[in-house]
């Protein structure tokens, strides 16, 4: 293992001597090459070709500025992104996201990580990412249209229907996904591939809205069974009230599962009798409001300040939908000494370093997020399928093929854990499989 020890350890120098102030970057770098160890001992060719230092460095990278005019007049600017991280499987595709905390190592760790995911899906599609720091909490509808279509105006240089395909992320749902295609068709004409998570009367997939959060639950049905064991019965956490967060709350109460939380960055609110559906969809949805009103609606609800994850209480499943490093160590050992069996990630990268580590020695089973929430993105490729036959396939059939594509992301991930013999290590797993597709297609397709 000397040489791979040396390779990664010069691959990790080197990201750490180019991207000083790219902490998330590192993190998820620094995890995917150190899982990738066993891989590189096996197949010296990786090593030889230089695979891991082409796949750690972005293809190309935009940085923009996104001028726009508020409501009273006053001129503003945000800085806005693309990242097109690798294309050897397909075209760049990932989401946009709109957070003030949004800056290049967000967007780099994020595209970093869409690359694996993406190859998981089985779908001919590449890794990117893009966004901005505008903030559109408290914004008007006209301003947030404003602000898309000067994003578009820059981004739309960049992107294509076979080249790079936007979607959704944080702040960026069906509202802005219409008026970034509205832009785009101004400027370019029709052409509905460009974007995913599109308006079902333009071009959108049914059961694109869902998919992620479905996708976290058909992923962690296969995880649990893979364990003998079922969801029926259990209680689980859920931290988010966003768009993953509300359909795997639907999903998991289906499934007969018991979700007694759910929260946003102010506070959650934890309701023993279980988390009523129709009313966090009601204030997120409709009216566009905050996680504390669920308690002004329902008596048997509590509303707390603070994260989700610092509440004590006995619980089995733990599902971060929020954000990036929502779940710290000391938050993952809660999350042990309450009795959770299983972490799986509705969010990217919820868990920090420290917490995945708390995870694995205390044997909690851990379905990491680019496994856990490929659902998404997976939807989104069937969308683009949809737009190049200029067809729209039925519900269930997106959905049964979503629930197909997610059994076998835990499939994949389990034969990797087995063939490299990892003891239930889901997350190497993953980023095994996830790696050995576009690592052949990069050998294939030369030094690029
Ligand atoms: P939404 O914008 O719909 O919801 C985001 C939710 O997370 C809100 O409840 C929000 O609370 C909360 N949140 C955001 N930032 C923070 C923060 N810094 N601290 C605490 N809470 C926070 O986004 P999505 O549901 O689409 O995305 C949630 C996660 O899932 C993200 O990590 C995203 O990358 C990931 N994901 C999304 C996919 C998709 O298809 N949408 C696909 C795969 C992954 P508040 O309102 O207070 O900001
Ligand atoms: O993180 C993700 O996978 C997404 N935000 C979805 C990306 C997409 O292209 O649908």
């Amino acid at each position: 293992m000397a040489d791979v020890e040396g390779y990664i350890k010069d691959l990790k120098d080197t990201i750490k001597h180019r991207d000083p102030n790219q902490p998330e970057f590192q993190e998820a770098a620094f995890t995917v090459l150190d899982s990738l160890k066993p891989v590189l001992a096996k197949h010296p060719e990786y090593i030889k070709a230089n695979i891991l230092g082409s796949l750690v460095e972005p293809e190309r990278a935009f940085q923009f500025r996104v001028p726009w005019q508020a409501d009273d007049g006053s001129f503003k600017v945000n800085r806005g992104f693309r990242v097109q991280f690798n294309s050897a499987i397909g075209p760049y595709k990932g989401g946009l996201r709109l957070h003030p905390s949004v800056n290049l190592s967000i967007v780099k760790f994020l595209g970093f990580e869409q690359i694996f995911k993406n190859s998981l899906t089985g779908l001919p599609i590449g890794g990117g990412k893009g966004g901005s720091d505008f903030d559109p909490k408290g914004k008007s509808d006209a301003e947030i249209m404003r602000f898309c279509q000067s994003f578009m105006t820059e981004l739309q240089k960049h992107i294509g229907p076979d080249l790079d395909v936007p979607a959704g992320d944080i702040g960026v749902g069906g509202r802005e996904i219409g008026f970034l295609y509205g832009q785009y068709k101004r400027l370019n004409g029709s052409q509905n591939g460009i974007l995913t998570g599109k308006g079902l009367e333009y071009g959108g997939s049914l059961a694109r809205t869902e998919a992620t959060g479905y996708g976290l639950i058909y992923y962690l049905n296969a995880l649990i069974k893979g364990q003998n064991d079922s969801l029926k019965g259990k209680t689980v956490k859920i931290s988010g009230s966003g768009n993953v967060a509300i359909y795997a709350l639907k999903k998991a109460t289906e499934e007969g599962a018991k979700v007694v939380t759910v929260s946003d960055s102010n506070g959650y609110v934890y309701d023993p009798n279980g988390i009523d559906l129709a009313t966090v969809q009601q204030i997120k949805e409709v009216e566009r409001g905050r996680i504390k009103e669920y308690a002004e609606k329902i008596s048997t609800a509590k509303y707390s300040e603070g994260s989700v994850w610092d509440l004590d209480i006995d619980y089995d499943i733990a599902l971060p939908c929020a954000t990036q490093n929502e779940i710290d160590g000391d938050e993952a050992k809660l999350i042990v000494k309450d009795g959770v069996k299983y972490v799986a990630e509705g969010a990217n990268m919820p868990s920090t370093t420290e917490a995945i580590a708390a995870y694995k020695a205390n044997k909690v089973i851990y379905g990491p997020a680019k496994a856990a929430n490929a659902g998404g993105v997976a939807v989104s490729a069937l969308e683009m399928s949809q737009n190049s036959e200029r067809l729209s396939w039925s519900f269930d059939d997106v959905d049964t093929r979503l629930k197909g594509i997610m059994e076998n992301i835990y499939e994949m991930s389990d034969a990797a854990d087995k063939e490299y013999g990892l003891d239930k290590d889901y997350q190497a797993g993953a980023n095994i499989a996830g790696f050995e597709k576009v690592a052949k297609a990069m050998l294939a397709q030369g030094l690029v």
